[in-house]
């Protein structure tokens, strides 16, 4: 059961396995890897799907022909090899033309310039039949107070994600777009820093049913904030259209590490979330699983292939794991024990009016508050045990 493969609907962005290494201090420690190396590779390992920006493909300024070049030979080994393309983005921060920003640039130019430039990745996309359309808006933000109007930029956010809308829905396409928050790096601070903030502004749109999230638990981690956590309130809103799988230890720059490499407890409770969170235990999310990672700049490109597939491994550990803690009748007991299940049951009954719990001696006068003083613990510490004794193979 820990050998991917493609039912497990694992994907990678091509810029994860083509990260050569560089970073703020220093150069490229490996050389690019050619597109069919990578999807015969990926393949291989068991992933289904590949995912890409334009600039990944073929290089920003690309003459049509050269573009066509590099659609052609992606085209011909994804038919090789049976992979497909669930998801596509567009590179809207790599070029010096995007230093302010895209779609929220100062630069009336630079604005319009970049929704040409989605425009022509989105009908890619279409074109290779990804279902997913993810805006990471890393270079939407700013590092100084007085020199971005928040207002107008989010103003101007809206603009290109309803006038992008307008467009799928215009052409009938089967497409939906789905927001990426961070909330810094590499602008000081970036616009919809978190799922919450982008939640809040999915709602102000002109066609909010089109546009979801792609939270990734690096992104969400460097905020503070729990990722798993983030990850529910996104499925309790229909918004989790997408996930960036990976490993982030603590607040502090985007790490990228392989997926688990970060806070394995955290990683547990996802994929649990993930594969048991929905409705009757069923799965609660059926999309790709898709992996943003960056093989450590000290891999060669054997270490490259080894974390593509320690990402894989470890989500299929996770949710043998995963299994196996929901199954165990201890774990079950201990859940009634802490009433994880009432929490399910409305707090008023059915119809209740204000004056029939008004009426209800039982739930103000008579109600021992006294018991829960030295009394009526709820067995969290225990219950957090046995998912511990569980992740770590104990049971
Ligand atoms: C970039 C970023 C990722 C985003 C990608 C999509 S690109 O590598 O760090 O988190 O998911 O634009
Ligand atoms: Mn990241
Ligand atoms: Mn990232
Ligand atoms: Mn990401």
């Amino acid at each position: 059961t820990l050998t991917p493969t493609r039912e497990d609907k694992f994907s990678f962005g091509l810029w994860t396995v083509n990260y050569n290494g560089t970073d703020p201090f220093g150069g490229p420690t490996r050389n690019h890897i050619e597109i069919e190396h990578v999807v015969e590779k990926l393949s291989e390992l068991g992933a289904y799907g590949l995912t890409f920006h334009d600039d990944d493909l073929f290089p920003f300024g690309s003459s049509d022909a050269e573009r066509d070049s590099y659609i052609e030979r992606l085209k011909k080994v994804l038919a090789d090899t049976g992979l497909i393309v669930p998801m596509v983005t567009t590179n809207t921060f790599s070029a010096p033309v995007f230093k302010d920003g895209g779609v929220t640039s100062n630069d009336r130019q630079v604005r319009r310039f970049t929704i040409r430039k989605i425009l022509r990745q989105l009908e890619l996309g279409v074109e290779l039949g990804a279902k997913t359309f993810v805006m990471w808006g890393g270079r939407e933000g700013a590092e100084y107070d007085s020199a971005k109007n928040i207002q107008a930029a989010l103003a101007r956010y809206k603009e290109a994600v309803d006038f992008l809308g307008d467009y799928v829905l215009s052409q009938g396409w089967d497409i939906r777009f789905a927001i990426e928050p961070k909330p810094n790096e590499p602008r000081g601070d970036i616009l919809l820093p978190t799922l919450g903030h982008a939640i809040a502004f999915i709602d102000s749109l002109e066609h909010p049913e089109l546009v979801g999230l792609n939270p990734e638990v690096g992104h969400e981690t460097m905020a503070g904030l729990n990722f798993t956590s983030g990850v529910a309130q996104a499925l309790y809103h229909g918004k989790l259209f997408h996930i960036d799988l990976n490993g982030q230890r603590s607040i502090k720059y985007d790490q990228d590490l392989a997926f688990g490499h970060g806070d394995l407890h955290n990683a547990f409770a996802l994929v649990d979330l993930l594969e048991h969170g929905g409705a009757n235990g069923g799965p609660a999310y059926t999309g790709p699983r898709h992996f943003d990672y960056k093989p450590s700049r000290t891999e060669d490109e054997t270490g490259v292939w080894d974390s593509a597939k320690a990402n894989m491994e470890t989500y299929l550990l996770l949710k043998e794991r995963a299994d196996a803690f929901r199954a165990d009748p201890e774990v079950q007991a201990a859940l009634e024990a802490a009433k994880v299940f009432e929490l399910e049951q409305n707090t008023l009954n059915d119809g209740e009016t204000i004056e029939a719990l008004k009426a209800d001696r039982s739930a103000f006068e008579d109600f021992d508050t006294d018991a829960y003083l030295n009394g009526k613990g709820f067995g969290f510490v225990r219950l957090q045990q046995l998912a511990t004794e569980h992740l770590l193979g104990a049971r």
